[in-house]
């Protein structure tokens, strides 16, 4: 296959009447001049790195009053009674229409934070990977890029007290988890050659330090992402533990390097920002939820600065929206310091900083040959449409900006994930069975409910 850009980001910068040629999903020949399927703007199609799929069935559902001052804590028991109900069917519907969203928005691949594991009251299934086969299937019918990280979950918090609740359905012990990561991967094997085993601790409340040693040694060259300091609660319990804060607390005990990615690296004194930023692992920023729980704001500029690896990650799904992930991370850096066009550099606008950012991040984070227009990579491509009123006359990182800023997600025209040609003007090639099946899970939770 063959395409025509009339405007095309490469690993050099913007360039005008480009062809990219795919062969075997990945990325053939890329030349100026030429002809070809004409996409409008060419850009290396993102990874979203944090996900947990099925809370997607609960956005809009959490935003009411269940306490005297609700927080994360009251969403996440929330979060907890909504997943009582989930079974392996509903998962698998829900996760294929989060991917077909994901698709639509302009990403490429997932990494899918996977903890839901087991039955009620935490009954293992006769394939303790049943869930996440049904992760693998979605991610088959759908054709989006997979980096499935079955997720570690142990204990109720740093004092080990046990799980309870909902969180009996995420519960391993070590041999249980070194089971499940095996077939896990026998399910995945089942997809094309893109997909990617990568291992999740969940946080540092819910896996102990010697479990937390042995996680990163089952895969050694997998990605490990893990929950870092998203709450000030969490940094207190922790504190309290340890007297470290979580990250300097990671950094001090683990060899973090570029196979981690922390999650939600929002509480950060400056000297744990610079430590992070050196470490060359990846902070998996999640703005929409991030500000959607009332997490804080991550101290983009400082980290920025130093050279500190991001990429961005949809995680609770209350929206899928790749453009708008772009245009609140920008915004909460400029609420928070009362400035403008804070993530913006000398010579790069703040769309192209942070698209940079997380095309580059995302693929490090998921473990996946990608990240770049450039021969030899895995074709995660996304065209942008350029005929309408937003983009129209647009240049270079205009572009971007405009798509982020003033644009939305409905100017993502064409997506190719490993070659997969998903996304058709505008629409996933299955969106249409996909959402059949969707709104069926639906209406038979609300029923439930
Ligand atoms: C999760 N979500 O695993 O879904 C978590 C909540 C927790 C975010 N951290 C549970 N955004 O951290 O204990
Ligand atoms: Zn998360």
């Amino acid at each position: 296959m063959r395409l025509h850009a009339d405007h095309a980001l490469l690993p050099d910068g913007w360039a005008r009447d480009v062809t990219v040629e795919i062969a075997e999903g990945r990325i053939a020949a890329v030349t100026r001049g030429g002809t070809g399927t004409s996409v409008g703007c060419l850009l290396p199609a993102p990874v979203n790195l944090h996900s947990h799929s099925f809370q997607r069935a609960m956005a809009g559902l959490t935003e009411y009053r269940t306490a005297g001052q609700d927080s994360f804590w009251t969403w996440r028991n929330l979060m907890y009674r909504f997943l009582e109900r989930l079974t392996p069917e509903d998962v698998e519907a829900i996760a294929a229409q989060v991917m077909v969203e994901m698709a639509e928005a302009g990403y490429a691949a997932v990494a899918e934070f996977h903890y839901l594991h087991h039955g009620l009251g935490g009954k293992t299934y006769a394939d303790p990977a049943e869930m996440s086969a049904r992760i693998v299937q979605a991610a088959a019918t759908t054709g989006l890029g997979l980096t499935l990280l079955p997720v570690l979950y142990e204990r109720g918090g740093c004092d080990g007290r046990a799980l309870a609740g909902g969180q009996l359905r995420f519960g391993n012990d070590m041999n249980g988890f070194a089971r499940l990561v095996e077939a896990a991967e026998t399910h995945l094997a089942a997809l094309p050659a893109d997909a990617t085993l990568g291992l999740a601790p969940h946080s540092l409340r819910a896996v102990s330090p010697e479990s937390l040693a042995r996680a990163a040694t089952l895969r050694p060259q997998g990605p490990l992402h893990i929950h870092v300091a998203e709450q000030v609660a969490e940094v207190d319990e922790l504190l309290a533990h340890t007297r470290q804060r979580p990250v300097d607390w990671l950094l001090s005990h683990v060899p973090v390097d570029q196979r981690w990615c922390l999650i939600h690296a929002t509480q950060m004194t400056p000297q744990e920002t610079l430590a992070l930023a050196a470490s060359q692992a990846v902070a998996g920023l999640c703005p929409i939820t991030e500000a959607n729980l009332g997490d804080g704001i991550f101290d983009g500029a400082r980290y920025l600065a130093a050279g500190g690896r991001f990429g961005i990650g949809s995680d609770s799904n209350v929206r899928i929206s790749l453009s708008e992930e772009i245009r609140i991370l920008e915004y909460s850096q400029r609420l928070g310091t009362k400035a403008r066009a804070v993530l913006a550099t000398a010579d790069r606008s703040v769309g192209r900083v942070i698209f940079d950012g997380m095309v580059q991040g995302g693929a490090q984070a998921a473990g996946r040959d990608t990240g770049a227009i450039a021969v030899g990579k895995w074709a995660d491509l996304v065209a942008l449409d350029i005929s309408g009123p937003d983009l129209a006359g647009r240049n270079g990182d205009r572009l971007l900006d405009s798509f982020a800023f003033a644009g939305d997600d409905r100017l993502v025209r064409h997506l190719w994930s490993a070659g997969r040609h998903i996304v058709r003007d505008g629409q996933h090639v299955a969106r249409l069975p996909v959402r059949r099946r969707f709104a069926a899970v639906m209406a038979r939770l609300a029923e439930a409910m």
